[in-house]
């Protein structure tokens, strides 16, 4: 079937003049368009619900169903080209920055100092790795004061002081195979294991992904992940774990605590 096209039409008959509908009176007027909308709303309705029912009924991967995890691989495949792309997040200056509000105590050990705290590193084929914060000494010092964004909607400016996660690593000769090309993903996690992230690498070496162990010019607080905690401003809060106890350099894609609560694994900004 083909539709009419609108400038192949008729020309108008002049001996039948032009019929005007009568002017519809306001209160038809509304009608028609609350008809109109109901009927709208209903349609809408209705998708949505059988997109819903379609989208529970799909297999599920990483725990939600594969169009949302689809959704999530396609974001994360043009952020990730854009950051690979040598892209920085603002800077600001130090004089913005304040405190970021205590937020997510999951996995805050007891009695946790700077002199006793371990960092271990992993990675398949090699012998655990064990690190003192003294080990950090040596490495260029970085401080950076960038936007903390948590995915609950507020965002903090502050000064974060460490050492790019990428200096430590290539200083230990960790987070490459042995042909040279590195591991594709990064696990972290609190000592206890209850807070845990999972990165892919190119995010996790940015030169703005720092181990972290201070906070506007003071040592990082215990509330703030202290003695250590990962800065990594291309990602959400959710990503930037306190406590930092592990981590492993791996072949396939880590558990990651939010994740497994329903949002998005890459969480790039
Ligand atoms: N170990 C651990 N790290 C964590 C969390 C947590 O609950 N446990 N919460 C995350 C969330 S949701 C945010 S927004 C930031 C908050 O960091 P802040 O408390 O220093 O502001 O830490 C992240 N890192
Ligand atoms: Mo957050």
């Amino acid at each position: 079937m083909s539709l009419p096209n609108p400038s192949e039409s008729p020309p108008p008959d002049p001996l039948r003049p032009a019929v005007k509908p009568p002017p519809e009176s306001a209160e038809q007027q509304m009608r028609r368009h609350l008809r109109r909308g109901f009927l709208r709303g209903g349609v809408a309705a209705t998708a949505g619900l059988l997109g819903w029912l379609w989208l529970r009924s799909r297999s599920e991967a990483d725990g939600i169903p594969w169009p949302l995890r689809w959704l999530h691989r396609f974001n994360e495949r043009v952020w990730g080209g854009i950051y690979s792309n040598g892209r920085l997040a603002p800077e600001f200056p130090a004089t913005v920055a304040g405190e970021p509000k205590v937020n997510g105590r999951n996995g805050w050990p007891a009695n946790a100092t700077p002199a006793t705290w371990l960092l271990t590193v992993s990675q398949p084929g090699i012998a655990d790795r064990e690190f003192r914060l003294a080990d950090l000494a040596g490495l260029p010092r970085v401080e950076m004061t960038t936007e903390l964004k948590c995915i609950e909607g507020w965002s903090q400016a502050a000064t974060w002081g460490g050492v790019r996660l990428l200096d430590f690593a290539a200083a230990h000769g960790l987070g490459r195979r042995a042909r040279g090309d590195w591991h594709p993903y990064v696990a972290l996690t609190t000592p206890d294991g209850e807070y845990y992230v999972g990165l892919d690498t190119p995010s996790a070496i940015h030169p703005q992904t720092l181990l972290c162990d201070r906070l506007n010019g003071e040592p990082l607080p215990g509330s703030h992940g202290g003695p250590l905690r990962l800065i990594i401003t291309v990602k959400y809060g959710i990503k930037n774990i306190k406590w930092l106890s592990r981590v492993r350099f791996q072949d396939d894609r880590p558990a990651d605590y939010w994740a497994e609560r329903g949002y998005d694994w890459y969480a790039g900004l």
